[in-house]
């Protein structure tokens, strides 16, 4: 077996954490991340005959019996997970209960997954059962999107078109727009399926007062639009209290999205 610190998915992923940390979006233990991986990914770094332990979770994971995913632990830093992957991470698949996660790597010295796991798998059903080849959510704090949930009305069209209006590469990365929840108690089930709900429309969610879950196909897609929604609500921030005299249009986003042929929001227009 290869070292699977150098397969692709985990040197990636490593880079993710690291980035999420520099920005300043996972302070402390903030932040979670789970990774579905693929047979290929895995083949020649990882003996998936051989299960370490056994952990239970509180939840019917049914529909990802078999799935592997590359998982954050629960308490972990995502600024120290570049120096101890194999403590701070690890790969679980999805036991024939549906309530059970086999350890097939990492978690060293005893620890186990976030206690968001719950929340991301019904992420992970809701996103695949919309786009088969969906693989990636990760749940981050990024700041300015935090602020603008404390100061902005939480209707969803609103929340987007705001984002929309202060950026041109809003509504050409997020054309289907986000979800706000309002606030509500974190890491229980609850929050899990209000987040998966919304997530069958959108591939983002803003949770009021705490921080976002972002999803996508590769680990790119879900930082790049967690990072495009940062960037236009630190744009929206830093011009509150301002006459935001050039904002986009109806009319300019319109024409834009028909130049880059964008299935857009339509309802979220005039
Ligand atoms: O995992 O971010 O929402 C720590 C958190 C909880
Ligand atoms: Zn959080």
């Amino acid at each position: 077996m290869k070292n699977i610190l150098e397969a692709k998915f985990m040197v990636e992923a490593i880079r993710t954490f690291s980035n999420l940390y520099r920005l300043g979006w996972d302070e402390r233990n903030g932040g979670n991340l789970t990774y579905l991986l693929t047979d290929d990914d895995v083949r020649d770094y990882l003996d998936t005959t051989k299960v370490i332990r056994e952990i239970p979770f509180d939840f019917d994971g049914s529909a990802l019996i078999g799935k592997m995913f590359l998982v954050t632990g629960t308490g972990e830093y995502f600024k120290n997970i570049q120096y101890e992957p194999e403590k701070d991470l690890g790969i679980i698949r999805i036991g024939a209960t549906g309530r059970v996660a086999e350890l097939l790597w990492g978690f060293r010295g005893g620890n186990k997954f976030t206690s968001e796991l719950p929340s991301h798998l019904m992420s992970h059903i809701s996103r695949l059962s919309v786009d088969p080849l969906h693989r990636v959510v990760i749940h981050s704090h990024p700041t300015y999107t935090v602020a603008m949930s404390l100061t902005h009305a939480l209707t969803e069209r609103e929340f987007t078109r705001s984002l929309w209006k202060v950026q041109t590469e809003s509504i050409v990365v997020f054309p289907e727009g986000i979800s706000v929840l309002p606030w509500m108690v974190c890491g229980n089930n609850e929050i899990g399926a209000a987040t998966a709900k919304k997530l069958t429309t959108t591939r983002i969610c803003v949770w009021t007062a705490h921080g976002i879950y972002g999803t996508g196909r590769t680990l790119d897609e879900a930082f790049g639009l967690i990072e495009t929604v940062e960037k236009a609500a630190q744009l929206f921030m830093l011009t509150e209290g301002h006459d935001r005299i050039n904002e986009i249009s109806d009319r300019q986003l319109k024409e834009l999205a028909a130049s880059f042929g964008l299935n857009y929001r339509k309802d979220y227009l005039d």
